[in-house]
């Protein structure tokens, strides 16, 4: 075995342009783990490819998250930082695993149903086993958390279920892993429709704050963005627009819900909406600036990618071989 650790383990999809879903939700938190941890934070380009992609934006959009990683804190030294097709050892595993994982399982997944309604035509198996491709992202390096969104932990559930059912089979073959849910971000919902999920692939750019949309962009969105009958500043699960708004802010101030109720006590949604917005553009100002830096430098943004490939490849290597003699692969 080859921990000596605990293991860290994230990935976002270079599927569009990055969200403060994807921030608060996701990225933010992963540099929680570089001190005491072993972190892995890919780039799963191969799960993008699961909806099309032109392939000019998904290359330019790998880079970017790459730099973004970086941007928001994450240190090439102290993280593994590297892109999924780069090794090939995750898809390797995930056909393996493809076998330990029942149809039933995939079919109830709440992102398939969705993305297979969004996608009517182009409902393709990868969609489908998506969730195994991700496991084995997961249990390559030994996981023991993974910091996500509150979306994605169905398909941590399931990846530990499969984990569990290998083990059950080759005893001491995965660790098994648990999702961990930022308290705060762990949803940000879309400012159109603050039911639905804010997500980089929306159609409305309206209903999405991206990570680097300028200042004036920032504010307007969250001008605009859709609130509930009444104008007081309350949480409250009935009213998802003003709730959403709250959560935003509460996750850029650090400042409770109460406190945000008492801050706004009076005001109406007019002045709040344009605090959120002034918060936000604030906060995201120092990732855009050290993102416009690192974007500058494409060879060094590639010697890391190369460097992070490496890296994980010697810990995908010892993992894969393991399963594979396990199962009776023949190994020469
Ligand atoms: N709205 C969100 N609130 C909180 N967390 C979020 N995440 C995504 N949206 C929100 C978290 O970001 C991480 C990376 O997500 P992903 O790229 O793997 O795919 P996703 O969950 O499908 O994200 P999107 O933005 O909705 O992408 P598309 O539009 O391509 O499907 C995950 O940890 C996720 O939980």
């Amino acid at each position: 075995m080859f921990k000596d650790q605990k293991v860290s383990y994230s990935g976002v999809q270079p599927s569009g342009n990055l969200t403060i879903g994807n921030y608060l939700g996701a990225i933010r938190n992963f540099s929680e783990y570089s001190e005491q941890y072993k972190t892995f934070y890919c780039v799963v380009d191969q799960h993008a490819i699961t909806v099309r992609q032109v392939p000019a934006e998904l290359r330019r959009r790998t880079y970017e998250t790459l730099a973004l990683y970086m941007a928001c804190g994450l240190d090439p030294e102290k993280n593994t930082l590297y892109v999924q097709s780069m090794v090939h050892e995750h898809a390797e595993l995930a056909w393996i695993l493809n076998c330990f994982t029942m149809f039933g399982e995939l079919s109830r997944m709440t992102q398939f149903k969705d993305k297979s309604a969004k996608h009517a035509d182009n409902i393709n198996a990868g969609l489908f086993t998506y969730p195994t491709l991700m496991a084995a992202d997961i249990l390559l390096y030994q996981t023991d958390v993974v910091p996500v969104g509150i979306d994605q932990k169905q398909h941590v559930e399931l990846c530990r279920d499969i984990a569990e059912r290998f083990n059950q089979l080759y005893p001491g073959t995965f660790t098994v892993p648990q999702p961990i849910i930022a308290k705060h971000g762990m949803k940000i919902m879309s400012l159109a429709d603050p039911t639905k999920k804010m997500s980089k692939s929306d159609e409305n750019p309206n209903a999405v704050v991206y990570i680097l949309d300028d200042r004036d962009s920032i504010i307007r969105k969250f001008k605009r963005a859709v609130t509930d009958s009444g104008s007081e500043i309350r949480y409250d699960e009935e009213k998802p627009g003003v709730s959403n708004l709250m959560t935003v802010y509460s996750c850029f101030t650090g400042k409770t819900l109460e406190e945000i109720e008492r801050e706004f006590a009076g005001c109406g949604y007019g002045d709040f909406k344009l605090a959120v917005g002034e918060v936000t553009a604030d906060a995201l100002a120092p990732v855009q600036n050290r993102f416009a830096e690192l974007l500058a430098d494409k060879a060094y943004l590639e010697a890391q990618m190369k460097k992070g490939a490496e890296e994980a490849s010697w810990y995908a290597r010892r993992t894969l071989a393991k399963v594979q003699k396990k199962l009776g692969f023949v190994q020469l």
